[in-house]
């Protein structure tokens, strides 16, 4: 009896070893030389070593999903199958975050691009590289089936993007289609990396091809591009960073890679400089060095205004919001201005994430991890006399009492106490968390934020983190606030289906309350009672159980944990089920309270 027939469906999902990720094995189709226009795609996505297609399906690309599933049999790149568009993104997101790679995911038409958009935005704000795929059509009208090929065909699919994707484009032929795939994917991880949007027209990915096309080698499509500082602007910057006697360096968009870590904390170390990091992006810089200033925050805090004022040279190495800095400041400052930037290279007419201009005196136009890589160079190993004190760390923050209720603070205090000394990767991090909470000793201790500020991306980015740090030993850890969880909790079934282990904290204060800051400001603002701040903000009455939500998606759900206690114990679980290669959500119970 066929399958279809009994109306079993297969579920096999098999590995080979405790570190891959299962697959969905196909039944060999026998498919070995590519015979159809979406078959060249799929073997140019495999040909560019992506390892991963996160995707929810749609009949607009059933001819590439074919090819995926019987061309390629489901291997390099692997299909992992999500519950929604955004989380497919947001997958992708956190694997570029974790890697500095892009991997693809592939969306339905116009509907499912809909749905991506605000992921797509987030990573574009982040400057994160992926390869979004998507479908049209048939663009030639007379091959549309009636209704449904109609309302799913746009002219100019790719306009729902462009202002917030690198590169778009819809190829009309088999050929322009590996062509533009290639391109895409050179695009999106070249600095300044971004999202990339390719539309594939159905029927160009349903028809047969008359001729094969001729090979290629992938790799020769993918010239490395320098990205190096100029070496009349590294002498100048060394020569202003030599002569300063209270230089400051603004640690922003850096890489992941460990030497560029390292260097940066010898660029620092050699200038005696103080460096602030951002909450923004991810970690920069050890931040309990005796040299860092203040904790890392998304808003200006006081430490880095005081810093600005002091400082007589300014090195900013891709500082997100330098604009912002200064303006916080009140003026302009009064030190020398260094900016290390490819950023302008993004911006455009649309999206107004370029942020503030900031007086800058000298522009070095150039990848920051390179640039201080050469100014370490040119400033040669000469020790420079001695012109500051160091700042110190920071207290850990207090255990709190076992049994009181918590603040996001005492949730993180836990958290950081039950944690240990393991190596943890903080995936993501609520509005509400503070830079006091934690220390960041590794490129890999946090990620940085979902860069676009759209709310429901921190599951999905969490999940694509876990995906790429599986089998490295470190501790994806997805802190997410309630409204953030609710809105992209769908993201725990694809960790669960494909093995991906992760624990995702649930910082639940039962409220958007971010929003009800706002709404309190307003009513002080107008006069009005701030005793109504919570309505239309709190998601209470019923209270929702978080760790039903992941149950429900095969996850381990543990809480809801009311006090410091209870929490511990639940952590404790929940981190002996990830080390188990499980997929485990604790619901910590917090007062809606900024600390
Ligand atoms: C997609 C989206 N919708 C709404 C907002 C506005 N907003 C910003 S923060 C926030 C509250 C988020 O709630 P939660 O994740 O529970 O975090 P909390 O503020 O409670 O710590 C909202 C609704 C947003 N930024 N993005
Ligand atoms: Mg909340």
């Amino acid at each position: 009896m066929s399958i279809a027939k009994s109306g079993q469906v297969p579920t096999a999902i098999t590995a080979t070893d405790s570190n891959a990720t299962p697959i969905e094995r196909p039944i060999p189709s026998g498919a070995h030389a590519p015979a159809f226009g979406s078959d060249v795609v799929a073997e140019t996505l495999r040909a560019l070593d992506i390892p991963y297609i996160s995707l929810n399906p749609g009949a607009s690309y059933r001819g590439l999903h074919d090819s995926l599933v019987n061309f390629l049999g489901n291997e390099q790149p692997q299909i992992l199958l999500c519950l929604h568009e955004e989380s497919a993104v947001a997958i992708a997101h956190g694997y570029a975050k974790v890697t500095g790679r892009a991997m693809a995911a592939a969306v339905h038409s116009n509907v499912g691009l809909f749905h991506a958009t605000m992921a797509i935005f987030n990573a574009w704000c982040d400057r994160m590289p992926i390869l979004v795929l998507g479908a049209t059509g048939p663009v030639d009208a007379m091959k549309r089936r009636p209704w449904i090929d109609w309302i799913h065909t746009a002219a100019d699919q790719g306009a729902i993007v462009r202002n917030y994707t690198k590169w778009d484009d819809q190829p009309a032929s088999v050929g322009a289609a590996r062509e533009s795939v290639l391109r895409a994917f050179w695009i999106a991880n070249n600095s300044p990396q971004g999202p990339v949007y390719i539309n594939l027209d159905a029927e160009l990915q349903e028809s047969r091809l008359a001729t094969p096309l001729p090979p290629i080698d992938a790799r020769r499509f993918l010239p490395h591009v320098i990205a190096g500082p100029p070496d009349d602007l590294v002498r100048k910057a060394s020569a202003l960073l030599g002569a300063a006697k209270r230089p400051l360096i603004l640690a922003g968009r850096g890489s992941r890679d460990l030497g560029a870590w390292n260097r940066r904390v010898q660029l620092a170390e050699r200038l005696e400089a103080h460096v602030v990091t951002d909450l923004k992006v991810g970690a920069a810089f050890p931040t309990d060095h005796p040299l860092h200033i203040g904790p890392p925050a998304i808003f200006a805090p006081p430490e880095l205004l005081a810093a600005l004022r002091d400082a007589d040279v300014i090195l900013s190495l891709d500082w997100v919001d330098l604009g912002g800095a200064f303006k916080a400041m009140g003026s302009s400052p009064t030190a020398t201005v260094i900016q290390v930037s490819l950023e302008h290279h993004l911006h455009n007419g649309w999206s107004m994430d370029y942020q503030g201009m900031p007086a800058i005196d000298l522009f070095i136009a150039a990848n920051p991890d390179e640039t201080v890589e050469a100014l370490l160079v040119a400033l040669g190993e000469d020790p420079i006399a001695p012109k500051r004190t160091s700042v110190g760390s920071r207290p850990v923050p207090a255990r709190p009492s076992p049994d009181d209720v918590m603040t996001v603070a005492d949730m993180a205090s836990v958290l950081r106490h039950v944690v240990g000394d393991r190596d943890v990767c903080l995936a993501h991090v609520p509005l509400s968390w503070h830079g006091d909470f934690w220390e960041f000793r590794h490129p890999l201790d946090y990620i940085g934020s979902d860069g676009g500020g759209g709310v429901g991306g921190g599951p999905g980015i969490s999940v694509g983190a876990a995906l790429a740090l599986k089998g490295s030993g470190r501790l994806p850890i997805g802190v997410c606030g309630d409204g953030d969880f609710m809105m992209g909790c769908t993201a725990i079934w694809t960790a669960v289906h494909y093995r991906i282990p992760l624990l995702i904290v649930v910082a639940n204060n039962r409220s958007f309350f971010n929003d009800e800051v706002h709404q309190e400001r307003v009513a002080v603002a107008r006069n009005r009672p701030v005793e109504n701040k919570w309505i239309g903000q709190r998601i209470s009455d019923p209270d929702i159980e978080m760790a039903q939500i992941a149950r429900a998606q095969g996850a381990d759900g543990f809480g809801p944990a009311n006090n410091a206690s209870e929490l511990e114990e639940a952590l404790k679980e929940a981190i002996r089920v990830v080390e188990n290669g499980g997929v485990a959500v604790v619901d910590a119970r917090i007062l809606p309270a900024l600390r």
